[in-house]
């Protein structure tokens, strides 16, 4: 759902980015700090629970604090990799302090100075442009859409047998309402040539890549006439906020529906280009399958019977978020059971709750719609009738009739898990 935002808005964030002669809104150093010791100089959220309340939701890490952020569940600290807590997912738009990071290399943007910044479109058009901040603002409308940023290996550490790559839980994502350009409009103004195949991006982000792989710079493209391109955003402005230092600062793409892998960060150059891109991070990593579903087997793998391809669009998903398990649930009491759903596909238009792991299943009730890439909150009321052990699951449905299932799937990569999630809570007696 884009939705034509404000002039005045976009020149409020002008004047905040540009504003006061300050124009280098940078951070000395990107190092993190343990959250234990630190000065708490922003409240995180006093309903944490820690990986030990529930170590299957999360990941397993420590807590740490970035600059700009809240204590984040440390995954790896060369590249940063942090993952954002379970609580924060009980609200449709989670907090740019809270919302995870991830970054293949190392040498990442503290700070860019907004005078000499400028972001490019070149390659096989008519006219390159050199664009600035306020260029940006004002030369072209501006667009905002709700949509969730999921990392494709969301849940990796769910993979059976395990593969290699960060062993995220459940909180590799996050949604925001994302305000910027769209990149259709920055490709028609530079004059697209005849003849060109595909869009390049590429960040401020440098450094060596993976082992042996030998790339220096993290490069994603989308094909032209994928319809994705439409609807792609250039986004200086994240839940009404100049985008955090490490989730993309001064604008990332926004490719609504499809997994974070093409959200360039810190993005600086929009390539047209003629030919296929072959790069490592287009042909090696974030391939999947060309299976149903990306499923397939680690014999199939090893016996090179598999097809890939590059990663697209985020399967249908569902969460519960509260209860946690982290503590026990009065008999007879009603509980208040809450989550997330999206789905890359399209609107979420069902969410099932079951008490019994999945037997039974009763319609919860569906939050606000904030347009068909946002996440979608849900609640049940839910009245446990007996003591003892309960596991609770949820499944949801989108509008094109992709449901969640018990089957997870397995692929090197350790893409597109989507399995239907469950919770175990403990009913005591009610004194
Ligand atoms: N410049 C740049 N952009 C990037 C990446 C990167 O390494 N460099 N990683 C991508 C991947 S794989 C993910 S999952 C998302 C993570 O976005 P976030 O850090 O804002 O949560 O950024 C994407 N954009
Ligand atoms: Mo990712």
């Amino acid at each position: 759902m884009k939705e034509e935002k404000s002039v005045t808005i976009s020149r409020r964030l002008l004047l905040k980015l540009l504003g006061g002669g300050a124009v280098w809104l940078g951070l000395n150093k990107l190092t993190p700090v343990c959250a234990q010791v630190s000065g708490q100089a922003i409240e995180p959220l006093p309903s944490f629970t820690g990986p030990e309340a529930n170590p299957y939701w999360g990941a397993v890490g420590q807590f740490v604090i970035y600059p700009q952020k809240l204590p984040l569940i440390q995954l790896t600290d060369r590249p940063v990799q942090l993952e954002t807590p379970r609580n924060y997912f009980l609200t449709s738009f989670t907090p740019n302090a809270a919302f995870y990071v991830r970054w293949h290399l190392d040498e990442i943007p503290n700070g860019v100075n907004l005078s000499d910044w400028r972001l490019c479109v070149e390659g096989n058009v008519e006219k390159p442009l050199a664009l600035s901040m306020s260029d940006l603002m004002s030369q072209f409308k501006s667009v905002s859409i709700a949509a969730v940023n999921q990392c494709s290996g969301n849940s990796r550490s769910r993979f059976q047998p395990r593969v290699p790559g960060g062993q995220w839980g459940n909180g590799a994502m996050g949604n925001a309402l994302f305000t910027g350009v769209c990149l259709k409009d920055l490709l028609d103004a530079a004059g697209v040539k005849p003849g060109s195949s595909q869009v390049q991006f590429e960040g401020l982000d440098r450094g060596r890549g993976p082992e042996g792989k030998g790339s220096r710079n993290y490069l994603k493209s989308l094909g032209l006439s994928d319809p994705a391109i439409d609807e792609t955003i250039v986004a200086y402005e994240m839940n009404g906020e100049p985008l955090p230092m490490l989730n993309g600062f001064p604008v990332r793409l926004v490719v609504p529906g499809k997994f974070a892998t093409y959200w360039t960060k810190a993005l600086t150059w929009i390539r047209v280009l003629t030919d296929l891109d072959t790069n490592y991070w287009m042909s090696k990593a974030y391939c999947i399958p060309n299976t149903p579903r990306g499923n397939t087997t680690p014999k199939d793998v090893n016996e090179g019977r598999v097809e890939m391809i590059p990663i697209g669009t985020m399967p249908v998903r569902s969460f519960v978020i509260a209860p946690d398990g982290s503590s026990k649930i009065p008999e007879e009491m009603p509980v208040t059971v809450r989550g997330i759903a999206f789905s890359g596909y399209g609107r979420v238009v069902k969410v099932e709750f079951s008490c019994d792991g999945g037997k039974f299943w009763n319609k919860a009730e569906l939050g606000e719609d904030y347009g068909q890439y946002s996440f979608r909150t849900w609640q049940t009321t839910w009245i446990p009738k007996r003591t003892g052990k309960y596991i609770l699951a949820v499944r949801a449905t989108d509008e094109r009739g992709n449901i969640q299932t018990d089957k997870g799937v397995w692929n090197p990569g350790g893409y597109l898990w989507n399995k239907v999630e469950r919770q175990e809570v403990i009913v005591g007696a009610a004194k």
